[in-house]
């Protein structure tokens, strides 16, 4: 449509479940015409609308918001220093906006404008905890009756918890674990579950960062006569020289990602096949633009996709995941965390999540839209969640 222009960028935080949202919504001079894109750093939710409102919002105002790709370039490169994971938010939340504008325009879902669906729904994988391996087991079995087919285990959260320390006089304040305790009860866990509900169900364990490289590198190994399909976050993103060392010492399928920011980071784990599966959170690679080609790159190298699903993705970023989800032919699983009415309520046409398969909404764009008013009645909160404060038993300072 000629003429259409670019009227206004907001930026709506929210945080109906406790856990900090953004979301950016682009208006047009067309009425009734905007879109919605996910722009969520939880841990920075205000350094991300701070460079929405003062620095994208005069960028953008008066554009055309057909021209993505154009926005996304000259965006990208207007603060000379780019990428990480704050600018990217920002820029993410324009992004889909726009893909979401282009989809009502068009009168068809995004995932038409991708090339169209290669599977009716996206296989999900749910997250099972627990305190010890038969809490975990039940878990497991809760998911697999509601026909879940991919479920992750972990014992404890990251790291695994409630170990005995041996700790030195006045610890500091933190959140302990003991990796050598963890990285034992990993191989105990699978053991139990795969034992106790059998090879059909497949199994995915986040070690998120939390092992030092040559541990890592022996979990994978320990955990290959469980058939993971696949383990996560073994190395950060600090260490991605140590990938080589990984991949030839085991089989088990590698995934890796949320973390990352920079193609600097993806390319080399992509082109040298080091890895089976990327996880980006794809907010912080800014958006479906980035998105959609780091697909396309994998296909080439036969990695398949898994973008970050958990809490902190808005109902929009999960709708933008399956959109790619459905129309990428390297599609691997999608992660899921479980949208309540409460959600719902603050984002109606949300995805819908039926026997073990997401489906997204059939509607012109993203298919999802945001109650404003609803959104006012959950405020954001500014305080560090206590887990980033990662600390092994000595006291040391680690990634979390
Ligand atoms: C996952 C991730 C999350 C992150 C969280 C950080 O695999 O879903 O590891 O659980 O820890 O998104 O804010
Ligand atoms: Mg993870």
């Amino acid at each position: 449509m000629a003429n259409v222009t670019i009227r206004d960028v907001k930026t709506i935080l929210t945080a109906p479940e406790g856990i900090n949202l953004v979301v950016v919504k682009i208006e047009t001079s067309e009425p009734g015409l905007y879109g919605l894109g996910c722009a969520t750093f939880t841990q920075r939710y205000l350094a991300v609308a701070t460079a929405i409102e003062e620095y994208l919002k005069p960028f953008l105002i008066g554009k055309d918001p057909q021209r993505i790709e154009d926005i996304w370039q000259t965006a990208m490169v207007s603060s000379y220093w780019r990428n990480g994971p704050v600018l990217n938010n920002a820029l993410s939340g324009v992004d889909m906006a726009l893909w979401d504008i282009k989809g009502k325009l068009a009168g068809l879902p995004v995932y038409q404008l991708l090339g169209g669906k290669c599977r009716e729904g996206a296989a999900i994988y749910r997250h099972a905890d627990g305190r010890d391996e038969r809490e975990v087991e039940e878990n497991v079995r809760k998911y697999m009756e509601q026909g879940i087919h991919y479920i992750r285990c972990q014992m404890g959260g990251y790291g695994g918890r409630d170990h005995k320390l041996h700790q030195p006089e006045q610890p500091l304040p933190g959140a302990y674990f003991d990796p050598k305790a963890y990285m034992r009860s990993v191989p105990r866990l699978f053991a139990h579950i795969r034992g106790a509900v059998g090879e059909e169900v497949e199994l995915l364990h986040d070690i998120h960062e939390r092992l030092v490289p040559i541990e890592a590198v022996r979990l994978a190994r320990e955990l290959e006569p469980y058939r993971l399909f696949f383990l996560e976050d073994p190395l950060a993103p600090e260490q991605l020289d140590w990938f080589e060392t990984l991949r030839a010492q085991t089989a088990t399928p590698i995934a890796m990602g949320e973390l990352f920011t920079h193609p600097r980071e993806w390319t080399p784990l992509i082109a040298n096949r080091l890895i089976d599966f990327i996880r980006c959170h794809i907010s912080a690679i800014g958006g479906l633009t980035p998105a959609k080609k780091l697909a396309s790159l994998c296909e080439a190298f036969s990695v398949r996709t898994a973008w970050h699903g958990p809490g902190d993705v808005s109902p929009v970023g999960h709708a933008a995941n399956l959109h790619l989800d459905v129309s990428s032919i390297n599609f691997g699983v999608q992660e899921w965390y479980g949208l309540t009415d409460r959600i719902r309520e603050v984002f109606p046409g949300c995805p819908e999540l039926r026997n073990g398969y997401a489906y997204v909404n059939e509607a012109p764009g993203l298919g999802i839209d945001i109650d404003e008013k609803k959104a006012a009645e959950y405020p954001c909160d500014n305080r560090l969640p206590a887990w980033t404060l990662a600390r092994t038993p000595d006291g040391t300072s680690v990634r979390p």
